[in-house]
């Protein structure tokens, strides 16, 4: 007996996107999953490429695998790569260098696990089945000497039934199954001489090996291999990769995996048909296992998705899967989605969608670079695709940053559940503006938009986007919480006090009145006095509303809020972005109260503001800032002031074309330095 040497100690945690395929930074197959102490333990067979130079009589472009992995989760998701756990030239029985380490299993019974694995034996040809045991699921494993007497072929699989009697099912010549001694290392029951096939043209004479187990009966005719049994209740299912229909006249020998029922662990069976068809890309092979976890079926298989040339290396995917209350096994359509919550947060792909209206389409982004991944397009108005479990607990005040194009302008939402289910965003693609301002053409063009959120949803529910126009094609989707400009809430009755450098942070703002500037350039004194003379809304320089009050202005109709900014600077573009109708050609009216103790003389009023902007202090012109500013505190300051004993209205607005608009406010002495000695109402 030898210890196995962990050549790779170091845990590695795989973080990925919950989509398939689940493990991207190696090829896995042949998947058998179990849950071992609330985890799902992932033992797959690992495929790597042929090694340079190949040893000689390697066949090429064959399985090659020189080891086995183990992998763990616990959401699905995130996998820690526990490293090698067995490795073929370490293994007592097994031929160094065959790289015939395939599909294996992994069982736990009294207090043991015991792994099970198909390779070359030593100086023999085909496959025998080794057992290696360990303490814990992710090893140390301590390989047995010898393979299990009679036991010749591929992917074992082992079945503890409650009883606590274990059963080895594999597959040489047919599926064959036999009960397992109490030790899980010899098969209990007599060997039986079975005739060894004749190849056509082999006139050689009969020969016959003694093997363990019996052929299992009931199975459909055709090419089968790697069984995986379970029970579930009363009912053993032995599931297998299949190949349907005649195969001889050249028809496609791609394997589906199909399944049968028993009411007994060694059959006979009974064939009730396919659990997942043939992989629509031709993978010749798939293999499986089916695993409850906290209340959920999962079908883990495998897809050559990260190697379309060679599907000999092939990765792991999960769907979900569930019985009818017969028992049988609903077809599970394989998805890219995959299975596990995706944080709202983390980039949504969206070619890896859960299921699509018809006509939707998946291409690459860029043909030349597939590593940029794919994209999908929604033809037509009404055509959707939906993507599952998407944890927005996350999400408390969000935008949704999108990438998409179109060929004209045109609109999606993004909804909530199904396609007509509530709207989380209504995302405008404007790719040519009417008047062909401000943007040039985009397109065809791929576009970054960010749109805020007009819903979040509680919890996790799948996310669905639905083409309300014209053809759109995205790419990949991620919600975002806005950074916090403003304090959620304050307690208006309790006066606030300019900040540590003076800043005036606490005020009433009125949603952006719309401007149609096109340039800032128009900023001139006469301009902008010409503007701010106008009457925009009713008691325009008298109004001291209150946080919620509504004035009408033209079309608009605005509310007022109380607001305190979490930075020095009053982030307009971002109160526009939350509360207002439009963010860029806008008109910002700001309204604050000063409380003094006493006069004070002297003073100054500092402001920076993105845009130029007009300030006055208890109804008299106090400061303009004309020209197109950007927001450099002091930047604009006014003659001598006083800030009189009591109550001073302080008063200004913000006028802004294409720019971010942004303002910040302090009183300063004669020396510079912030005055501070007052207090702020707002309201
Ligand atoms: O991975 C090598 C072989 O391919 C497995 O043993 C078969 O089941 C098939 O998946």
């Amino acid at each position: 007996m030898r210890k196995t040497v962990l050549t790779s100690l170091l845990l590695m945690a795989l973080h990925g996107a919950a989509q398939n395929p689940v493990i991207r930074n190696q090829f896995t197959a042949d998947p058998t999953a179990r849950v071992f102490n609330n985890k799902v333990y992932l033992y797959p067979s690992h495929d790597i490429n042929e090694p340079d130079p190949a040893p000689e009589g390697m066949r090429k472009d064959w399985f090659c695998m020189a080891d086995y992995h183990v992998f763990s989760s616990e959401n699905l998701t995130d996998w820690t790569d526990h490293g090698i756990i067995i490795t073929q030239n370490e293994v007592p029985w097994v031929q160094p260098d065959s790289y015939s380490m395939w599909a294996p299993d992994c069982v736990y019974k009294d207090g043991k696990y015991y792994f099970y694995f198909p390779s070359t034996p030593k100086g023999g040809r085909g496959f025998a089945i080794g057992v290696a045991t360990a303490d814990n699921p992710e090893g140390p494993f301590t390989c047995e000497p010898e393979p299990i007497k009679g036991v010749s072929g591929i992917d074992p699989c082992v079945l503890v039934d409650d009883d606590g009697q274990a059963y080895i099912y594999w597959s040489g010549m047919g599926i064959r199954g036999a009960k397992l001694k109490s030790n899980m290392k010899e098969i209990d029951g007599e060997m039986q001489e079975i005739a060894l096939p004749q190849r056509p043209g082999n006139n050689a004479p009969a020969s016959s090996m003694k093997v363990a187990g019996h052929n299992m009966e009931g199975l459909p005719d055709g090419f089968k291999e790697g069984p995986f049994a379970f029970k579930r209740g009363d009912w053993y299912y032995l599931t297998f990769p299949w190949v349907r229909g005649d195969t001889s006249n050249g028809q496609n020998p791609t394997e589906t995996l199909a399944y049968s029922m028993s009411k007994s662990p060694l059959g006979p069976w009974e064939f009730k048909g396919i659990i997942m068809a043939e992989h629509a890309n031709k993978c010749w092979t798939n293999h499986h296992s089916l695993v409850e976890y906290k209340g959920q079926w999962y079908l883990f298989y495998h897809h050559n998705d990260l190697s379309l040339q060679n599907d000999k290396r092939r990765s792991v995917c999960i769907d979900k899967v569930s019985f009818n209350a017969d028992g049988t096994i609903k077809e599970v359509l394989p998805t890219m989605r995959g299975v596990g919550i995706n944080q709202a947060t983390e980039k949504i792909e969206i070619d890896r969608f859960s299921t699509a209206s018809v006509g939707v389409s998946t291409q690459y982004v860029d043909t030349a670079n597939c590593m940029l991944g794919s994209c999908v397009t929604l033809p037509s108005k009404g055509s959707w695709m939906k993507y599952n479990d998407v944890d927005f607990s996350c999400i408390t005040d969000g935008y949704v940053i999108i990438s998409a194009k179109a060929n004209a302008n045109t609109e999606f939402c993004i909804r909530e559940n199904n396609a007509k289910g509530k709207v989380l965003a209504r995302v405008k693609m404007t790719v040519l503006n009417e008047q062909g301002r401000f943007r040039r053409d985009m397109s065809g063009q791929w576009m970054t938009l960010t749109t805020p959120l007009e819903y979040t949803p509680k919890g996790v529910a799948n996310v669905v986007i639905t083409c309300e126009d014209k053809e759109v094609t995205v790419d990949w989707l991620l919600f975002k919480n806005r950074p916090k400009y403003f304090k959620p809430s304050f307690d208006a009755s309790t006066p606030a006090t300019p900040d540590e450098q003076g800043f005036i942070r606490r005020w009433l703002l009125l949603e952006p009145i719309k401007q149609d500037i096109r340039s800032n350039v128009v900023f001139t004194n006469t301009w902008l006095r010409e503007a701010f003379a106008k009457t925009y809304f009713k008691n325009q320089m008298d109004i001291l509303p209150k946080n919620g009050q509504k004035v009408k202005s033209g079309q608009q109709t605005l509310a007022w809020h109380a607001l305190e900014s979490e930075n020095y600077n009053i982030k307009l573009f971002r109160f526009a972005e939350r509360w207002g109708q439009q963010t860029y050609g806008s008109l910002f009216w700001a309204v604050t109260i000063i409380d003094c103790d006493e006069d004070i003389p002297n003073v100054r009023l500092a402001v920076g503001s993105n845009g130029a902007s007009m300030w006055w202090l208890n109804g008299e012109e106090a400061l303009l800032l004309e020209g197109d500013r950007r927001m450099v505190e002091d930047d604009g300051v006014s003659p001598r002031l006083t800030l009189k004993k009591g109550r001073n209205i302080l008063r200004g607005a913000v006028i802004n074309g294409p720019g971010l608009s942004d303002m910040c406010i302090r009183f300063i002495d004669e020396k510079g330095n912030p005055v501070k000695n007052y207090s702020i109402k707002a309201q």
